[in-house]
């Protein structure tokens, strides 16, 4: 066997190691995805970390003889030379002359699934997150949770541009950031404590010494439903910024963060982008409009009769992303200033009219995906809102801190991650762009 020049290891087959390593002994690593028999020779498509490679088996080509061991599934290296050709279209393309296959392991029965097909199309959605550890090995599947590291890489990669610091709050929290009933309660060693529904308290806090802050982490919410967008503990890519002028400052970083995310997808995502038919949006500037006009739009334009004035219904965002799509040509929608009973205590109320509050959400496709907004950043006036919505500020003693000894007028947000990869990939239900999703029915895989 000629001398082994390169040792392609799974990150980095790819074209342009084969083209330099044309004609070169190399060995790679990986899975047996398919094997096709022919006469006289056979296709072994190795699946590697990154890639699927083809190498061709043939008497002709070494010493090696076939084990009648190997499999699909079979986790092999494989040595081989690396040959150059055409394909039909005239295209270069390059395959291994097989030399040998070392076996690392054998799978110890037959799948469950055909996993080396296209797509999982027609296994049912509840089999395939059954089936996680081994369903997402199929090149789709596996497309969709590195388009997702995308997205969370540009919006980390963004905000540090931007001179925020990462941060890691803890997910043990001595009460709910968010109200409501959505809280897990837990046991701590005979002390009741609570999930994190938000890091909100903590990112709040660092905006004292820190200014600006993001975190890229699960947070938890006890939802009762069982829906096609909600989850029990989902990824919340957060961030907070002290010294801000208004609301408009957060939606404008936002914004900053889609487009370079977008970007991101685009370039350096652009075979899982192709391979997943992702739909990127072109991001210019997003349209903005009150909540109260959101809601005269719905009622007026089409005709919808709101159940409650005070929030939106699924129907009503969905009619409310057509909107944007007509009258803007924008994929996304901000909507402003809502009510101030429907947002949490640290929701700061628009001095013009109390009644609503220098908040927003953000729309994608019609779904909300962000929240955020302008928070309280007096103490007085903190404490007062606290009591007006039933609580007691005696227990929020340590995140007080903040607003006693002095914090600047800040805000931010809070990002869904499933959410967004959901509507960029066109998913019907959150759980698909959910690696080991979490529901009122689900707590394995
Ligand atoms: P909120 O509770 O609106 O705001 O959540 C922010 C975003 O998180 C996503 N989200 C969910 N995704 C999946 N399953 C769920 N059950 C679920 N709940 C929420 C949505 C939503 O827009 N602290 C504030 C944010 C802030 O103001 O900074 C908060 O958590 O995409």
């Amino acid at each position: 066997m000629d001398k082994i020049n390169g040792n392609l290891t799974t990150s980095s087959v790819s074209y342009e190691d084969f083209k330099a390593n044309d004609g070169k002994v190399v060995s790679i690593h990986g899975y047996i995805h398919r094997i096709r028999e022919m006469t006289g020779f056979a296709f072994v498509i190795i699946r590697t970390a990154t890639e699927t490679v083809q190498c061709v088996y043939a008497p002709e080509f070494s010493d090696y003889r076939w084990d009648e061991r190997l499999c699909e599934e079979a986790c092999v290296r494989v040595t081989g030379k690396v040959v150059g050709s055409l394909d039909a279209k005239g295209n270069e393309r390059f395959e291994l002359q097989i030399h040998g296959i070392e076996i690392l392991s054998l799978p110890a029965e037959g799948l469950p699934i055909v996993i080396n097909k296209k797509q999982l199309d027609n296994i049912q959605l509840n089999t395939i997150l059954d089936l996680r550890p081994i369903s997402m090995r199929n090149p789709k599947e596996r497309a969709i949770f590195k388009l997702q590291e995308g997205i969370q890489r540009g919006f980390r990669e963004y905000l540090i541009s931007q001179n925020f610091t990462e941060i890691h709050s803890p997910k043990i929290n001595f009460a709910g950031a968010e109200g409501g009933t959505n809280v897990f309660k837990l046991d701590y060693f005979g002390k009741q404590v609570y999930l994190a529904q938000s890091p909100q308290l903590y990112k709040q806090a660092l905006v004292g010494v820190y200014e600006r802050v993001f975190e890229i982490a699960p947070v938890f919410r006890a939802e009762h439903h069982d829906t096609s967008r909600h989850l029990n503990e989902y990824i919340s890519m957060d961030f907070e910024m002290g010294f801000i002028n208004g609301f408009e400052d957060i939606m404008n970083m936002e914004t900053g963060a889609l487009k370079y995310i977008m970007n991101l997808l685009k370039t350096e995502y652009k075979k899982e982008v192709e391979l997943l038919r992702a739909d990127i949006p072109e991001i210019t500037d997003i349209p903005a409009i009150k909540f109260m006009d959101a809601k005269k739009i719905i009622m007026e334009k089409f005709k919808y009769k709101p159940t409650d004035m005070k929030d939106f219904d699924p129907e009503e965002e969905q009619l409310l992303g057509k909107y944007a799509k007509k009258e803007f040509n924008s994929d996304f929608i901000f909507i402003t200033h809502y009510p101030s009973r429907k947002r949490p205590f640290y929701t700061m109320d628009d001095p013009s009219d109390p009644e609503y509050t220098l908040s927003f959400d953000l729309l994608f496709r019609g779904l909300e995906i962000t929240s955020g907004g302008q928070r309280i950043h007096d103490y007085n006036m903190q404490v007062e809102k606290m009591i007006k919505c039933g609580m007691n500020p005696e227990e929020f003693e340590t995140y007080l801190m903040l607003h006693k000894y002095g914090a600047p007028p800040h805000g931010g947000l809070g990002l869904g991650l499933e959410r967004l990869t959901m509507h960029l990939l066109g998913c019907k239900n959150v759980r698909e762009a959910t690696m080991f999703p979490r529901d009122i029915n689900r707590v394995t895989p």
